[in-house]
């Protein structure tokens, strides 16, 4: 029985010791109990107090000890010895190295401005707002994240519709149409949440290309074809408007540009919707009429997957403007505005991060990357600039050079065309890496740093039902790791920056930070395991009928005013205009007859994230034929493909081998396949300005390829 098989105590030596688990990242942390003896871990559960998980680990979490102790992790500091991608490095001190990063930095700005220094955060959130300030302190906009392909699209299309968003309140609502999002593989929360809801008689309408666990819950599942997200939206929203089932009080009174999108609407008929989505007219209509007539309703986004494609922002704000339609803004049971707490979660206390990270106003830096190409991003986005437009200003030097880059966590196999990427990499004068284990990118670094993992750090958490925590490191990092934050002081002092909070230390920072809310280190230190916030705030519904809306014109906005300025210009319209994904049978007839299959890629696997769980056994054996591609039966049998047959994919860009895994989830005529594989990069598929032209972000969901059974293959 849990527990009882190692019971902690002088006697055996174990203690048990509270971390949390960051394998993933950032909303679904689940708390770790960890039995330590003599400084090691020697087993892992899930946490029973820690009110978000309630006792549960996923695959991932439960191999955390393969993790940690895994043999690729970096152990010291590296300088690089042989050619860039050898992998030749020496080990050097903690000393040499801030020595070397901070003499080359200083000499670069001196040289060339603090811009021409990049900072770079891949997937991990947990370190953010200091490594931002790191940047910005240096004198440099060019704070970059992973989250330039990941949730900056969604939310600048909520953004365009409504100023703040409003997260689904699913433990309220009476329906919830999930659009996109899979949470029984990616967020275990909210697969809870749903789960419960079901129970108490939710009704639950899931828009996705794929039949999933989520889907097969579902009383009306829309199958609709990759990045036809916005079609759909407007079908439904013709089919609400004419049968006058929206809500006529607010659409009247808090909103802006209704008659044009009426108009625009009308052209959407369920019988268009079919022919532009596959998804059967009389399912719209079913949908549609759920959505709008059962109250409250709630929409469940997902961070990528809708915008993952050359026309995702408009296609979300398409999907978003059903919750006007429908007055279920900001109410419970709705999207409801819950003001983020810590590094974009809720909390339900008030802190200071932005503020702390944001430590210059814009306007006193140079601009950011990728302010030409993005004008809408600089205007809304305030966090960071547009990291895929990182390598080609790096090759093309304008509008400034970038000379050197320092990543904590970067993969450049996130980007598409990760090929280039690369190419641009090797031009850099100086790059520094900083990881935890030793990866493709980190043999591509003049320096690596080695980074430890959650449990041997501390690290500041919240969660949405008003739980925050503050770990503290159950063992000492391994091997000479240090901790990202400690990385980042070290170097803040190094660089000699004149900047009080890095001179203070990282834990009079959270002080700083956690100021507005009450909290502090010492008091959240006698919790171990976290705990509720004293005074939780109360949040009330509907804050828009005394704020207003925060978008240009005060009110949720059909029509953009942000938009309007750039009348003309494509993928630009003030409308949510639908276009056709830029490579579709749509938009390029001749492209789809070579082509002729959509080529799927990313869909979350439930024991991996990203690259990063690859080298573990355990999540490796749940499956051990990889990488494989997922195709439909049918299309398998018309090609002479069986299941395990290395199949090569190819599109205009590029070509990888890979197994055939056949399977019903997918739609015939659909390819899925999964990102970050070493060993089979679908990113070398996708031409690197293969993107949505509003917000840069990658069609990764929607391109065109062609496949064919090929003898033998990669791995
Ligand atoms: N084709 C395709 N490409 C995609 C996607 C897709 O769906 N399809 N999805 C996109 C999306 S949504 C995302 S979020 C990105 C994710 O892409 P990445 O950011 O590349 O994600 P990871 O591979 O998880 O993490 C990058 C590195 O961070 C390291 N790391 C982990 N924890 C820490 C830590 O605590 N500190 C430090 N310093 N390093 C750490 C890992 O070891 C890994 O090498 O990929 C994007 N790319
Ligand atoms: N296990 C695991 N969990 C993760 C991650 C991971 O790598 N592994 N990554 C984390 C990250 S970075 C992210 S961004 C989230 C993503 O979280 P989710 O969005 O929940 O996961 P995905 O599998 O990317 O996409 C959800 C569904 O979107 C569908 N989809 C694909 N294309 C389209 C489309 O054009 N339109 C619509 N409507 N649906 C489409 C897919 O078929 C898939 O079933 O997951 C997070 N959680
Ligand atoms: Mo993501």
């Amino acid at each position: 029985m849990k527990g009882l098989s190692k019971i902690p105590g002088p006697e055996n030596g174990i203690q048990i010791k509270k971390s949390i688990c960051a394998i993933c990242d950032p909303a679904t942390q689940c708390g770790l109990d960890l039995y330590i003896k003599d400084g090691k871990i020697i087993k892992v559960e899930g946490s029973d107090e820690h009110p978000y998980s309630v006792g549960t680990l996923c695959a991932k979490g439960a191999a955390t000890r393969q993790y940690v102790y895994n043999e690729e992790r970096l152990k010291t500091p590296l300088k690089r010895l042989g050619p860039r991608g050898s992998g030749k490095f020496e080990e050097i001190t903690w000393d040499e190295a801030m020595d070397i990063i901070s003499e080359k930095f200083n000499a670069i700005k001196a040289e060339f401005g603090p811009e021409a220094v990049a900072f770079y955060a891949g997937y991990s959130k947990w370190f953010r707002p200091y490594l931002k300030r790191l940047a910005h302190s240096f004198g440099s906009p060019n704070y970059l994240t992973e989250s330039s392909t990941c949730a900056r699209a969604m939310e600048m299309a909520q953004k365009l519709v409504f100023g703040s968003p409003g997260v689904p309140d699913t433990k309220n609502t009476n329906c919830l149409l999930v659009w996109s999002a899979n949470p029984f593989y990616t967020n275990p929360g909210n697969a809870r949440a749903i789960l419960k809801g079901k129970e108490r008689g939710m009704k639950l309408i899931v828009v996705d290309p794929r039949k999933t666990p989520t889907t097969a819950l579902a009383d009306i599942h829309l199958q609709l074809r990759p990045g036809t997200d916005g079609a759909l939206a407007l079908a439904m929203a013709h089919v609400i408007i004419r049968e006058k089932l929206y809500d006529e009080d607010f659409v009247a009174n808090y909103t802006y540009g209704f008659d044009e999108y009426k108009a625009y609407v009308e052209t959407f008929s369920p019988e268009k919707g079919e022919e532009l989505t596959g998804v059967p007219a009389d399912k719209i209509i079913a949908a549609a009429r759920m959505y709008a007539g059962v109250k409250p309703a709630a929409i469940m986004p997902s961070a990528s997957p809708v915008v993952h494609h050359t026309n995702g922002v408009q296609n979300y704000r398409a999907v978003f403007s059903l919750i006007g339609l429908t007055g279920n803004y900001d109410v419970r049971g709705g999207n409801f505005v819950n003001p983020p707490s810590f590094i974009k979660q809720p909390g339900l206390f008030r802190s200071r991060d932005h503020d702390f990270a944001q430590v210059k106003p814009w306007e006193d830096m140079a601009p950011r990357v990728g302010a030409d190409k993005f004008p809408v991003w600089v205007e809304i986005i305030d966090e960071e600039a547009q990291a895929m437009e990182l390598p080609f200003q790096i090759r093309s030097r304008k509008p400034y050079p970038i000379k050197a880059l320092i990543g904590f966590g970067l993969n450049y196999r996130m980007w598409p065309d990760s090929d280039s990427f690369l190419e641009s990499l090797q031009e850099l004068d100086f790059f520094v890496n900083v990881d935890i284990f030793m990866t493709d990118s980190c043999k591509y670094a003049d320096i690596v740093l080695p980074a430890c993992t959650s449990v041997e750090r501390s690290e500041l958490r919240c969660w949405g039902m008003g739980y925050v925590i503050l770990t503290t490191p159950a063992i000492e990092p391994l091997y000479q790791s240090r901790s990202d934050t400690d990385i980042i002081y070290q170097l803040a002092v190094k660089l000699g920056l004149d900047d009080p909070l890095f001179k203070a230390g990282y834990e009079a920072s959270i002080d700083w930070i956690l100021k507005p809310s009450g909290l502090t280190v010492s008091e959240l230190k006698k919790h171990p395991g976290g705990m509720f916030v004293p005074n939780p705030l109360q949040i009330p519904e509907k804050k828009y009928m005394k704020d207003g809306f925060k978008t240009p014109s005060g009110k949720l906005e059909f029509k953009s005013k942000v938009l309007e300025k750039y009348e003309g210009r494509a993928g630009f319209e003030a409308l949510p205009v639908y276009r056709p994904p830029k490579y579709s049978k749509e938009a390029t007839p001749e492209v789809a007859r070579e082509y002729p299959f959509i080529l799927n890629t990313g869909s979350r696997l439930p024991m991996f994230v990203h690259s990063r769980t690859f080298r573990l056994p355990w999540t490796k054996s749940l499956r051990p034929d990889h990488p494989a591609a997922d195709i439909n039966p049918q299309d398998a049998k018309r090609l002479g493909i069986n299941q395990k047959d290395y199949i090569r994919i190819a599109t205009p860009k590029g070509a990888i081998i890979v197994k055939a895994n056949l399977t019903k989830m997918v739609q015939p005529g659909v390819v899925h396949m999964y990102h970050a594989y070493p060993s089979a990069d679908v990113n070398l598929l996708f031409e690197g300005d293969y993107l949505d032209p509003l917000s840069g972000f990658p069609g990764f969901k929607s391109a065109l390829c062609k496949i064919e059974k090929v003898e033998k293959g990669g791995e």
